[in-house]
């Protein structure tokens, strides 16, 4: 059977929409297609209803989701400008994170101490309590699924770009259909986003299909670079700073970098390590489905879903990555 629209689930929700009038919307540091169509879809839905509404993030949208955003109503944190705002606002909506006040980035400290009315919607599976009030549902496959449902229990009149918005988000959360959570209701959903004049190619061509030749070359390279361990069961790769220069890639552009491994038969874990600045290391890790690996990334104060986590932290690449590799060996040799 289908999921059905919980209008109890919503009630909470929608009474302080229908109270107030200034509205800040946030989401996760480096935001992802999901989040920003998710918050794009909830800013545009709650504007039709006459409210005030401004989204801000930590950090810069990726440039492949401008065109989602034509009118750059997603702002970038700046203290001086932003601060009385949030200050200011009614309530505030934290989408697609429900990890706590740090998941947000620079912004989640002022937003902690801000006096509106806290609510978070969101899917990831590590939450924590930190709001007023909190629909988390880990069984939605994106949290743009949960934005269509808020905005469908409204009545809401869905328009292309909001349409375009939540697609977005489904498509980048889902691996175009293909992850796990992927279920008939979110099928059901792009159907409605496709009614409502959706192209799928065009935003799948967006978002896919703007890469720069030398983006490409160092997925190339990269792949050349591929490692194995516990018999294939595992791939691992890193990507160091002077390698990126070199090929003038930036790692807001290493998207999808992480499930390159998935690609090679047999393999049910991918390690990606990347060298940040300031000494630390990004690990991206994703899984078959068959193993959860979040706990690593949670140990490592990251967090993420049962397939596909990551964590930052502190220490040199190829250390720091073989580590990894080793807690997910150990693992794998519990299953
Ligand atoms: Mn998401």
């Amino acid at each position: 059977m289908l999921k059905m629209t919980n209008t109890i689930l919503w009630q909470d929700i929608i009474s302080v929409i229908e109270k107030h009038n200034t509205f800040v919307i946030t989401t996760h540091a480096n935001p992802d297609g999901d989040a920003l169509g998710s918050e794009l879809a909830l800013a545009e839905h709650l504007r039709n209803l006459g409210k005030k509404v401004t989204i801000i993030n930590s950090d810069m949208m990726p440039a492949v989701y401008h065109f989602l955003d034509p009118k750059k109503k997603v702002k970038k944190y700046l203290n001086t400008k932003h601060t009385p705002l949030i200050n200011k606002a009614e309530v505030i909506f934290v989408v697609d994170a429900s990890g706590g006040w740090k998941r947000l980035g620079h912004i989640g400290d002022v937003l902690k101490q801000a006096k509106g009315i806290k609510i978070c919607i969101d899917h990831h599976p590590d939450a924590v309590d930190f709001v007023d009030i909190a629909v988390v549902d880990t069984d939605s496959a994106a949290a743009s699924e949960l934005i269509y449902d808020l905005i469908f229990t409204m009545n809401g009149t869905l328009s292309l770009s909001m349409a375009e918005a939540l697609y977005a988000g489904i498509i980048t959360d889902t691996g175009n259909f293909r992850f796990p959570k992927t279920s008939a209701y979110t099928h059901r959903i792009a159907a409605e986003l496709l009614l409502a004049g959706v192209s799928s190619l065009e935003v799948y061509s967006q978002i896919h299909e703007q890469s720069s030749l030398e983006l490409i070359q160092l997925r190339g390279y990269l792949s050349s670079t591929i490692k194995t361990a516990a018999d294939g069961q595992i791939v691992y790769y890193m990507l160091d700073q002077d390698t990126l220069r070199n090929y003038r890639v930036n790692t807001t552009e290493l998207d999808g970098f992480a499930s390159l491994g998935q690609e090679i038969k047999g393999v049910r874990v991918v390690i990606f390590g990347l060298e940040i600045p300031q000494g630390r290391v990004k690990i991206s890790l994703r899984s078959d489905s068959t193993i959860a690996i979040n706990q690593i990334a949670l140990d490592y104060g990251g967090g993420g879903h049962a397939a596909a986590a990551g964590a930052t932290i502190m220490g040199k690449l190829d250390g720091v990555t073989i580590e990894i590799v080793e807690k997910v060996k150990t693992l794998l040799a519990c299953f």
